[in-house]
């Protein structure tokens, strides 16, 4: 039998992937998108233009904030499996807007937790919550496991430790099917171009063709274990078709600095990154998570899941795609310039 799915946060990175993931399992597939005033699915765009596929994606205008019109939606969809990923979801950005940040983590995951518990009443449901490794901030022990005590220390980990625990209470409280993923940072050629990695592959691209001369960061010395989004989508799936609900860390296990990465993406363009990057003390945090590693062995028990792609893969890829596109950009400046 087809299986439906909601998707909040379907325009943004792990949405666009995990869309896809699911319309290739035959899923119905609903996405619940903000409205903007210029388009954001450019990410999902490409789902549009095969026939087949198109029939299964649906896009409602939602926002998590609106908790009526999210359970309207819900029992409207009847989903069989609710994907929670919408979220403000910077960390620099959750001090600059720490209600907002609350207001769409915190409310927002109590509002569709509370609108499954509504759908509940007449059909099953499997709720999964985005939660991060940024809950366990100024970390207590390495590497970090689902046994970890949290110590956030941004308005972004502190609201994401909330829907986390909410998550968890309404599992225990109300019998829903509900369970975490504690992700570590995930990358790929369509993260956010604020995010430290994507920010890099951009630069290093436009410098490599000319379009930029520097590229200026805040702590080079912050440590993550990031891993490539397109395999943590696959186990946010494997989360909601275990037989109960639980919570487990996703993670590559292994751990690297920003300056690492920068060394590694340059690299792939013969350039010194040390030559172009400058340091901008706008980007530094007022509290940095210094040093983030985690061990995902109870996803590889239970789920079969585990991260395969390196960091050295995941540079590759990334670089390749932002080359590509400042090729791109380039000769459409010079085509203008005509
Ligand atoms: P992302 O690219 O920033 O996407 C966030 C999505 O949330 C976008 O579709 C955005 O819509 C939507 N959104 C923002 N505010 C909303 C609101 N008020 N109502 C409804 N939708 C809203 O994030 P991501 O990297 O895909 O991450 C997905 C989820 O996993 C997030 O909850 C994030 O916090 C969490 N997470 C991410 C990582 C990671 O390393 N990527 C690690 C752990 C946890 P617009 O397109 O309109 O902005
Ligand atoms: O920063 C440092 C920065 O913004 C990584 C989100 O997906 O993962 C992400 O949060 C590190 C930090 O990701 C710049 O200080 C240096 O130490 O790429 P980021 P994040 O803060 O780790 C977690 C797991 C999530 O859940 C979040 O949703 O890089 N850094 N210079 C910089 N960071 C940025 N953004 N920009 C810089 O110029």
């Amino acid at each position: 039998m087809t299986k439906t799915a909601l998707i909040t946060g379907i325009t943004g990175q792990d949405g666009s992937y995990l869309a896809e993931l699911l319309l290739h399992k035959e899923y119905l597939v609903h996405g619940m998108l903000r409205r903007s005033s210029t388009f954001s699915t450019s990410r999902i765009d490409h789902l549009y233009r095969d026939r087949h596929e198109e029939s299964r994606l649906r896009l409602h205008y939602g926002d998590l904030t609106d908790g009526q019109a999210l359970t309207n939606l819900v029992l409207a969809v009847q989903p069989d499996e609710i994907y929670n990923l919408g979220a403000q979801s910077h960390v620099r950005v959750s001090y600059d807007q720490p209600v907002y940040t609350l207001q769409t983590i915190g409310v927002g995951t109590l509002n569709v937790l509370e609108a499954a518990r509504q759908l509940m009443r007449s059909k099953p449901v499997r709720v999964y919550q985005a939660s991060s490794s940024e809950m366990f901030g100024k970390v207590l022990e390495t590497p970090q496991t689902e046994r970890t005590p949290f110590n956030p220390q941004s308005p972004y980990a502190c609201a994401k430790a909330y829907g986390h625990f909410q998550t968890v209470n309404y599992r225990r409280g109300y019998d829903l099917f509900a369970s975490n993923g504690i992700l570590f940072n995930h990358e790929s050629e369509r993260r956010g171009e604020t995010f430290v990695t994507r920010k890099i592959t951009r630069a290093a691209g436009r410098i490599k063709v000319g379009l930029q001369k520097k590229l200026f960061l805040g702590n080079l010395d912050a440590k993550r274990d990031w891993g490539y989004a397109r395999e943590y989508v696959e186990g946010m799936w494997r989360m909601l078709q275990h037989h109960e609900p639980d919570d487990f860390v996703m993670a590559t296990g292994r751990t690297a600095s920003v300056r690492d990465f920068c060394r590694l993406v340059f690299e792939q363009l013969d350039l010194d990154y040390e030559e172009f990057i400058e340091i901008d003390p706008n980007y530094f945090r007022p509290a940095e998570v210094d040093v983030l590693l985690g061990d995902a062995t109870k996803a590889k028990e239970v789920l079969g899941w585990e991260a395969t792609t390196t960091l050295e893969e995941l540079a590759r890829i990334m670089t390749a795609h932002d080359y590509d596109l400042a090729l791109r950009e380039a000769h459409a400046k010079r085509f203008d310039a005509d």
